[in-house]
């Protein structure tokens, strides 16, 4: 295929009824985000859409739980998923939300132009009704025991335990679970999606079209819904939140959650198109796009077959594929939120990402290995043992050693800065690891193209596998003890140590689509700019000049310890992933007294009163300023994790109290060089600590 002019990339719409694990991020949101960040470097013009799913009869069910009412839960859990993604890394350039008016008034234009084109039928069946209750019954409302599993936990719509679609019909037993009775049969109309009528375009696109470029397991599913016979589908339902029917016959009835959801979509890209001052339509109507859905395989049938006979309906182009991953178990089991049987990404992020020694490594140790075991073909499993082999004997002793001792020679052994290449003396072990290079940059691309994930980070750790294998034959810390008597042993030297830096280079463009944070940092040590981890610039031997100096090497990763692994287990077992509220709680803590200190402990802090001269976001960091500041004799440079709570623009000309004789900092690359004193309110809210009035920058505080 010709190369697409632009790329809409979609994730699964997570419903807003809880937080999402670990099981979630692997199936629909770390493959696409590696997907996108691979075509950004491409420099081709991609958008990458999600957003919350907000309707369905999950949001009630979840408010009647928690004793509150759907809006305070979709406020809650789509600010919470939000944050969580933006967390990991994963890089949308929209999250936005189906509760949204223009989601709402995207979706009712969508069902008037198929209901009034004559699309739609209307039929007048019998539901169950609650008596009690007085409200039909949605399929999520109602229980029963599973005629494919025998599980008595089925729900109307699916059965969680064998995972089969059902119909609230095929229920033995079926009770309400608004009010524990019996559920009576009670007549209502809604209108149904005649997906009988599309059989034939479906078996040519999917089977004949795509039969051979999706992944067998896509196509296996499709192929026996269409071969079962492929039944109407209500698109409408009795209930009372989600988007309402458009019609004056649809009063008290709203469009079927999964009507909806994928229309998401559309609104999103509107969204993304009107913050950026661009046209979403091309997106949606040109054939040029080339739209991917990343999804788990328990949504395959509504992207695969239902949504794309609303898009053909409707005008729009459909998905070139659907790259559906397959399930995530946990630990021997399951992943399961009823039993609290899963890691949820916060968890995650609280116990790694956000404590001391975390940040970007432990992101990119769990995209890692997330990859590493992703479900692309069939079903997989994390372990937290493996997870610590992958860190310790793949990202530690291989990636990161490698490139640590590249660093780490070439200072001892060439000044701190890159030596020549010396054609004439190159080898066969040179010319085979230039080839490993060069071959590794085509081969990842057919991976990434295809979307084998999994195969193609494999590539990218052999390659600096192979790495290792070239310093360990070349051996440059032994030619060093040769060089008294033999100085040309130098050029020798010069040649291993050239390579192996321009073999970092590249490594930090192969590993950035999978581990961004990982080639930042790359970046930084190698002193080179972002731009060197455009794609084109993969399999070049020149991407550090000669003579360059770099800087000292830092690790990439840490180890993870047994005792991290052993606590992890245990909390696992002991079911305390604890729910968000009492997540959140922990945070906000307040700090317990701290022991008294002597006059001399305080004296050792030197705080002075600064005038704000400038003031901007820190890119790709929600919460940090860079402040500029005025301590009279002198300016300084301060990141400051206030960014929710003061804008840049009003932050200019405040006078704030700095902590000035606090080592320096690195945060996102910049050093700060003093700390900003500000309160902390309960409710998390920070306010800045200041004179009460203005005095002379550079004045000492005691
Ligand atoms: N919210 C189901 C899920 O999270 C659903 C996906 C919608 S994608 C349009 O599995
Ligand atoms: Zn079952």
């Amino acid at each position: 295929m010709s190369t697409p002019k632009r790329y809409l990339i979609t994730s699964a719409l997570p419903y807003a009824n809880g937080l999402k694990h670990i099981g979630h991020l692997a199936g629909a949101y770390i493959p696409a985000d590696i997907y996108v960040r691979y075509l950004r470097a491409q420099k081709r013009e991609v958008v990458f859409v999600c957003g919350s799913d907000e309707h369905g009869t999950a949001i009630p069910i979840q408010a009647m739980k928690e004793g509150t009412t759907p809006q305070a839960i979709i406020d809650k859990y789509h600010q919470a998923m939000k944050e969580d993604f933006s967390d990991l890394d994963i890089s949308f350039d929209i999250y936005h939300r189906t509760s949204s008016q223009l989601h709402h008034e995207t979706a009712q234009e969508f069902f008037n132009l198929l209901n009034n084109g004559g699309q739609l039928e209307t039929k007048e069946t019998e539901q169950f009704y609650d008596e009690e209750a007085k409200a039909f019954l949605a399929d999520r409302y109602i229980k029963g025991t599973c005629p494919n599993c025998g599980s008595d936990r089925a729900f109307g719509d699916q059965c969680e335990n064998c995972g089969r679609t059902l119909s609230p019909d095929e229920l033995i037993n079926p009770v309400s679970t608004l009010s524990g009775s019996q559920p009576v049969k009670k007549k209502t109309t809604h209108w149904y999606l005649p997906l009988g009528q599309h059989e034939e375009f479906l078996r040519k696109w999917i089977i004949e079209e795509h039969g051979k470029d999706w992944r067998p397991t896509v196509v296996g599913q499709c192929k026996s819904w269409i071969e079962g016979g492929l039944q109407s589908r209500a698109v409408t339902r009795d209930l009372d939140w989600g988007v309402k029917v458009p019609v004056p016959e649809g009063e008290g009835k709203v469009l079927y959650v999964w009507f909806d959801a994928p229309i998401g979509y559309i609104s999103a890209t509107k969204q993304w198109a009107i913050d950026n001052n661009k046209d979403w339509r091309p997106y949606w109507e040109d054939k040029d796009t080339k739209l991917v859905h990343f999804i788990g395989k328990d949504n395959i049938v509504f992207h695969c077959i239902i949504f794309p006979i609303m898009l053909k309906l409707h005008g729009n182009i459909l998905p070139e594929n659907v790259p559906a991953n397959e399930f995530l178990n946990l630990e021997g089991d399951k992943m399961s939120t009823s039993r609290n049987w899963k890691l949820d990404m916060r968890d995650y992020i609280l116990d790694f990402v956000k404590k001391e020694n975390g940040g970007g490594q432990c992101v990119d140790m769990l995209r890692y290995y997330l990859t590493q075991i992703a479900p692309e073909t069939k079903d997989s499993e994390f372990t937290w043992k493996g997870f610590q082999d992958a860190v310790n004997s793949e990202l530690v002793a291989i990636f990161g050693n490698f490139v640590n001792r590249s660093l780490v020679l070439m200072h001892k052994l060439c000044g701190g800065k890159v030596p020549k290449w010396h054609e004439d003396i190159a080898d066969d072990n040179d010319r085979s690891l230039i080839n490993d290079i060069k071959n590794t940059k085509i081969n990842l691309e057919t991976a990434l193209e295809e979307y084998h994930f999994r195969d193609g980070l494999f590539q990218v750790i052999d390659l600096a596998r192979k790495g290792n294998q070239y310093l360990q034959k070349k051996e440059p810390w032994i030619l060093a003890k040769k060089l008294e008597q033999d100085p040309e042993c130098q050029k020798q030297i010069d040649n291993c140590m050239h390579l192996c830096l321009q073999l970092s280079a590249n490594l930090a463009i192969y590993i950035n689509p999978y581990l961004p944070n990982t080639a930042k940092k790359m970046l930084y040590m190698l002193k080179v700019v972002e731009k060197m981890l455009d794609w084109e610039n993969g399999g070049k031997l020149n991407l550090l000049s000669v003579g360059y100096s770099l800087r000292e090497p830092q690790l990439l990763f840490r180890k993870i310890e047994d005792e991290e692994i052993s606590f992890q287990i245990e909390k696992l077992k002991n079911g305390s992933s604890k729910p968000l509220t009492e997540k959140i709680m922990e945070e906000k803590q307040p700090e317990p007294a701290k022991a008294t200190i002597q006059y001399e402990d305080f004296a050792k802090l030197e705080l002075r009163a600064a005038t704000v001269v400038a003031c901007e976001k820190v890119a790709k960091a929600d919460k940090l300023l860079k402040l500029e500041v005025d301590l009279g004799i002198e300016k300084r440079t301060i990141v400051s994790g206030i960014a929710l709570h003061y804008t840049a623009e009003e932050m200019v000309g405040k006078q704030v109290v700095v902590v000035t004789n606090l080592a320096p900092r690195k945060m996102k690359g910049i050093e700060s060089q003093g700390m900003i004193l500000t309160a902390e309110d309960h409710d998390g809210k920070l306010r800045l600590l200041r004179p009460e009035e203005m005095v002379a920058p550079g004045s000492s505080i005691s």
